[in-house]
């Protein structure tokens, strides 16, 4: 094959035709070193003549940063080979003060790149000309190295190059949601990428798993779901934790794992889980212990505790803080952390959900140990498509607050929906809390900025699984990649890092560049409009969140149907948030408040708003003609993407271009789903005509309530349900 395929190239490239778009399965990710085009070939390989020799590679860092090196200039220059021992004009540096006698003696200025940062700079090295790839620490170097392969995967000049790049964040962690029967949680990619029957024996995915999270400076990776199996941390399967984190130390990602706050009682046959008890706390000692004898730079515990189901330190009169600290002060020893969640709602509690967190987590602002972090959902509900800001940011500003995104489209439309979520997550890290006055974002909040907190960083819910593309779509691949590049630099545009990774990923071609950018920039507002537009959220599908199931009143939490957070009647259609509803809004700062109280902004109307059918919105049309053309438009603009990438056929290799083609076929089909069954659904309330112009649903909305899990469902079969 690999013969074939360069005979290919050979021939097109002599006959002066750009080479032909062979198939890939899209295991490569954005790391995808494919020989450069001609206009850059010459310059590229003149900059990347020779290696400069004396880098002690004294470290697996190191080695695996000049691994790297060699294989993506091998194979982005094709024939050219990094020559090694005698120095001559383009030469490649690359090491640490101390680990390269060349970089030592270049003096440069690495202050701005800390501990994780590098340099990349045009310096003369001996009389010639040559590129520096330099940092204080080997994870640097690697870092360098993989940013110094993308200049050239995208097609950037190598002159004059004079690069500081530092991470804002400390903690840059994926989180999997993974189980130990090997399924995933929300997860629409294969199966976990651990093959926990197998291991400790490896696999080589997981060493490509590493490479793919150093070259977007991920750091940590959570290894088992929030809704832990305590069996992780028996003998046997720590043995397999400490063969993965072998893997992944040489590039710089340290191993979590979940935990329960009943550990100790489930674990160590404690009667209690009190976190005051002394036996509770000498227990939680010696499991961090155990631990660190196993994998001496485990990174630290994740919790999730006193929701949805699960146990936590309040139920022995004590708080949050309390749970999170005394797992703290077991691993402080170690410099390990405790990643403690704000995803805290109860049934029990009356409150109105989205307010509840806040109500729990303001009180103790302060009362957490230095070594914890309270990870915050982007927004105070669950990753709907749109949400305002988590009230929690700029709020407790004592506390080392770490956002947390979904990577995984669990209310986006799985895996086959074309949802680019850099515009999402961009969204949040813009958004402004006031907190400190104007400029105060949650970008510069869970940097440290606003607040000086030490410990930093935002996780995000992993994508990855067995599937051949390990996001379950290529296009997926680009919210693993924004994740990564974000929580490195919160305030990255997200339109600037999709034109990186589209370019990355399928090559420079103007054409392709431009319609695939074009194409995840509307992307996310599209899902918006035909799930959940004007601010509606939470009308998934039961359990599953497949599919629109506004009508969904299953189970006997209220908080898990939909109606709770719609309030569709004959009246009108929307939650009431302000003043004279749950007063949601009291939560945000008055400058913040007064912006989501504006019925002019659309983007949070019914999240914020009761509003009548019949009332005109700042677009001139009612409620429900609003809603109708929203619906619309959002199936409009997936048609429009499914056209657009028709026409990139041939100029994207087959493979990865009729999956993508197929995907947008069945994201097509399920928009229309969405539109008519939600219209069908609130017209039943709104009991108005459609405006002129615009079809009615094909069918009743008995149809589409038969479709989805809702009222005629079999209770027997709803009881097994969650939510
Ligand atoms: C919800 C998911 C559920 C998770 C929960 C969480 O449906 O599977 O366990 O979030 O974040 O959105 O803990």
């Amino acid at each position: 094959m690999a013969t074939l395929r360069h005979i290919a190239i050979a021939f097109a490239c002599l006959l002066g035709m750009s080479a032909p778009a062979l198939a890939e399965n899209g295991y490569d990710l954005w790391l995808r070193y494919k020989p450069v085009d001609a206009a850059h070939r010459a310059a590229y390989r003149a900059a990347n003549a020779v290696w400069v020799p004396g880098t002690v590679l004294s470290s697996v860092t190191l080695e695996a940063a000049a691994a790297e090196l060699q294989q993506g200039v091998v194979e982005l220059l094709g024939n050219s080979v990094l020559r090694c021992c005698s120095l001559g004009d383009g030469a490649v540096v690359i090491g640490t003060p101390s680990s390269s006698r060349a970089i030592a003696g270049l003096h440069l200025d690495l202050s701005a790149a800390g501990d994780e940062g590098y340099v990349i700079r045009s310096v003369t090295l001996e009389g010639h000309k040559a590129i520096a790839i330099a940092a204080n620490r080997d994870i640097g170097v690697l870092y360098g190295v993989f940013a110094y392969l993308r200049l050239m995967q995208t097609g950037q000049s190598l002159s004059n190059l004079d690069i500081v790049s530092a991470p804002k964040t400390k903690l840059r962690l994926l989180n999997h949601w993974d189980n130990l029967n090997r399924t995933s949680e929300r997860g629409y990619a294969g199966l976990s990428l651990w093959n926990w029957s197998q291991l400790p024996a490896l696999d080589k995915r997981y060493t490509d798993y590493a490479r793919a999270n150093a070259s977007i400076g991920i750091n940590g990776a959570v290894l088992n779901n929030v809704n832990a199996d305590l069996r992780i941390f028996s003998p046997e399967y720590l043995r397999k934790v400490a063969a993965l984190a072998n893997v992944f130390r040489p590039y710089g990602i340290k191993v979590y794992l979940s935990v329960l706050s009943t550990a100790p009682i489930q674990l160590g046959g404690l009667k209690t889980a009190d976190p005051l008890d002394p036996a509770v706390v000498a227990w939680w000692k010696e499991e961090a212990d155990t631990i660190y004898r196993a994998i001496p730079d485990f990174g630290g515990f994740l919790v999730k505790a006193n929701s949805e189901g699960l146990p936590g330190p309040q139920d022995y009169g004590r708080t949050q803080a309390d749970g999170a600290n005394v797992m703290a002060r077991a691993l402080a020893p170690h410099n390990g952390v405790v990643i403690w969640r704000a995803f805290v709602y109860s049934p029990d509690n009356r409150e109105d959900r989205a307010k509840q967190a806040y109500k729990e987590f303001v009180p103790i602002d302060g009362k957490f140990d230095a070594n914890v972090l309270v990870q915050i959902k982007n927004g105070p509900l669950d990753f709907q498509p749109r949400e305002p800001f988590s009230p929690l940011f700029g709020a407790i500003p004592k506390t080392n607050a770490m956002l947390e995104v979904q990577i995984t489209k669990e209310y986006l439309g799985f895996a086959t929906h074309l949802a680019y979520l850099g515009p999402l997550y961009e969204e949040t890290l813009k958004s402004d809390t006031f907190a400190k006055g104007p400029g105060s974002t949650v970008a510069k909040v869970i940097d440290g900025e606003l607040f000086g907190n030490a410990l930093t960083g935002m996780a995000g819910v992993a994508n990855t699984g067995t599937d051949p593309t390990w996001s379950g779509s290529i296009f997926n691949q680009a919210n693993w990649y924004v994740f990564g590049r974000m929580a490195w630099k919160p305030e990255i545009s997200s339109r600037a890092v999709a034109e990186e990774w589209v370019r990355q990923t399928f090559g420079n071609d103007p054409k392709v560049v431009q319609t695939s950018v074009a194409m995840m920039m509307a992307s996310r507002q599209a899902v918006v409009d035909y799930m959940t537009p004007l601010g509606l959220n939470l009308i998934m599908g039961h359990g599953t969140h497949y599919g629109p199931a506004p009508w969904d009143d299953i189970g006997n939490r209220p908080d898990w149907k939909a109606p709770y957070y719609h309030h569709a009647d004959g009246a009108g259609l929307g939650f009431n948030r302000t003043a004279t509803g749950s007063n949601a809004l009291e939560q945000y700062a008055p400058q913040v408040a007064a912006k989501f109280a504006d019925k002019s902004n659309l983007d949070y109307l019914l999240w914020f708003h009761h509003v009548g059918w019949n009332e005109k919105l700042s677009t001139g049309r009612s409620l429900w003609d609003e809603l109708v053309v929203r619906y619309t438009g959002g199936v409009d603009a997936v048609k429009k993407m499914r056209a657009e990438w028709a026409g990139l056929k041939g100029k994207v290799d087959s493979e990865r271009f009729n999956l993508t083609a197929r995907y947008l076929a069945i994201q097509q089909a399920e928009a229309q789903w969405w539109r008519d069954a939600c219209l069908a659904y609130f017209q039943s309330f709104a009991k108005l005509p459609y405006p002129k112009g615009y079809k009615p649903p094909a069918h009743p909305l008995a149809y589409y309530e038969l479709l989805n899990a809702g009222k005629n469902l079999d209770p027997a079969l709803a009881t097994g349900l969650s939510n």
